[in-house]
């Protein structure tokens, strides 16, 4: 940051301030991670100078021999990695990822199926306002009232009525395990196509800890920034050479110019530290923390939906049990430096930007080291602040020892 402070001593020292933020709080937002300093140094390399738009060894521009190296690398590891025959690993994000699976399998106006979005889906699974649900004619399916899990069977039934063409597995706030065998079975017994996004738990998926969902799926897209512990950015990966080529020619040119070949780069970097056996005992943790997480709340008498996680996720009912909204609890916990987001539970009563509830994740503060019994204290923290919502004393009291554990566990950087 020498040089940057030297140049803009503004926008230097809003990065510091940031940096100094996620230093001193606890992150569980669950969608978040810290990127190692390698992937990190990749980020920032001088790959960002360089045009390279097309594909390795087919490009629009000179001088690419090196980003075609960086390129072919990083889609060796990733179909390495989740045991896929082609990735395009070129998307910026996972929005254009969705976008560009959508656009190479479906067409305009086509009918597709995903998780209801105030039950964990994603706004590109049909959003009215977001592409997706302008563009395609997306209908919900939905979580059981009694066990607030994925309701195969009413999904089987509404498939057979609606004859989707495609339907969406996947989600952004959903604690279990998906199950794509039977996704895929409801799917072919309706002619339709089945994609996963595997946003969420790609990391679980690399590690074994989660079915994969290249196995089942016409085409599976991620990010590569959750609990993968990359860059931000995103991938799409296929078994079906058709629809590889496809997706190809939808990334680049259809969707997108030239490709972040700097993030490509730590894209590739982190597929290398997944394939690591080390990767695999951070995710087990990550899962760990999250089981213990999860039954320190249910101890305190919180409603943790679905009774449980299987994942690095969890949802907490909190105003059942405290009375306060998502909405209110999320700024609570941020005052004690605690970052969390409110989130709307199963047939929630209040509205999406209100909430009854709020998202909590272990995959970022596993990174930094926590363990079990650190979960549960942070539980017993959330659960002070929230049970004491006027009190400054109680407040203060939290803030000191979330202070001390993130410097107990402090950031590389
Ligand atoms: N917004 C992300 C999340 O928090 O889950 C998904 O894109």
């Amino acid at each position: 940051m020498k040089n940057l402070a030297l140049v803009d001593l503004e926008m230097a020292e809003i990065i510091q301030k940031e940096k100094n933020r996620q230093e001193s709080h606890l992150e569980l937002i669950a969608s978040e991670n810290f990127v190692s300093l390698a992937v990190l140094e990749a980020d920032g390399s001088v790959l960002t100078n360089k045009y390279a738009e097309g594909y390795p060894g087919k490009r629009y521009y000179g001088g690419c021999e090196f980003v075609d190296e960086a390129e072919t690398l990083a889609k060796e590891r990733v179909k390495a990695l989740f045991n896929v025959k082609f990735a395009n690993v070129q998307p910026h994000s996972g929005s254009t990822a969705n976008m560009g699976a959508y656009r190479a399998i479906i067409q305009p106006k086509d009918k597709v199926m995903g998780m209801a979005l105030d039950q964990g889906g994603h706004l590109t699974h049909g959003h009215p306002l977001n592409f997706s649900g302008v563009d395609y004619d997306f209908y919900p399916y939905f979580v059981t009232k009694e066990t607030e899990m994925i309701d195969y069977d009413d999904l089987a039934k509404k498939a057979l009525e609606i004859k989707p063409t495609l339907i969406v597995a996947g989600a952004s706030a959903y604690p279990r395990i998906l199950d794509f065998k039977r996704f895929r079975e409801i799917a072919d017994s309706v002619g339709a196509m089945l994609m996963v996004d595997m946003a969420h738990i790609a990391g679980l998926v690399a590690a074994g800890l989660h079915p994969n969902p290249c196995d089942y799926a016409d085409i599976v897209t991620s990010t590569t920034h959750k609990t993968l512990r990359g860059p931000r950015g995103g991938i799409i990966l296929t078994n079906n050479e058709e629809i590889a080529k496809k997706v190809d020619k939808i990334v680049f040119p259809g969707i997108q110019g030239g490709p972040l070949m700097h993030i490509i780069a730590a894209k590739g970097v982190a597929f290398k530290e997944a394939l690591s056996p080390q990767f695999n005992e951070y995710q087990n943790q990550v899962v760990w923390n999250a089981k213990a997480f999860a039954d320190e709340f249910i101890k305190l008498g919180y409603h943790v939906i679905s009774g449980g996680t299987d994942n690095h996720l969890l949802l907490l009912d909190v105003l059942s049990k405290t009375g306060l909204t998502g909405k209110k609890a999320e700024n609570l916990l941020d005052s004690v430096n605690i970052t969390c987001n409110k989130n709307t539970i199963p047939y929630d009563t209040q509205k999406p930007f209100i909430t009854s509830g709020i998202r909590l994740g272990t995959p970022a503060m596993t990174t930094r080291g926590l363990n079990e019994s650190d979960f549960r204290l942070v539980a017993r923290l959330i659960d002070k602040v929230l049970s004491n919502p006027d009190n400054e004393e109680v407040k203060l009291t939290v803030k000191n020892e979330v202070i001390k554990l993130t410097q107990k566990y402090p950031l590389p950087y």
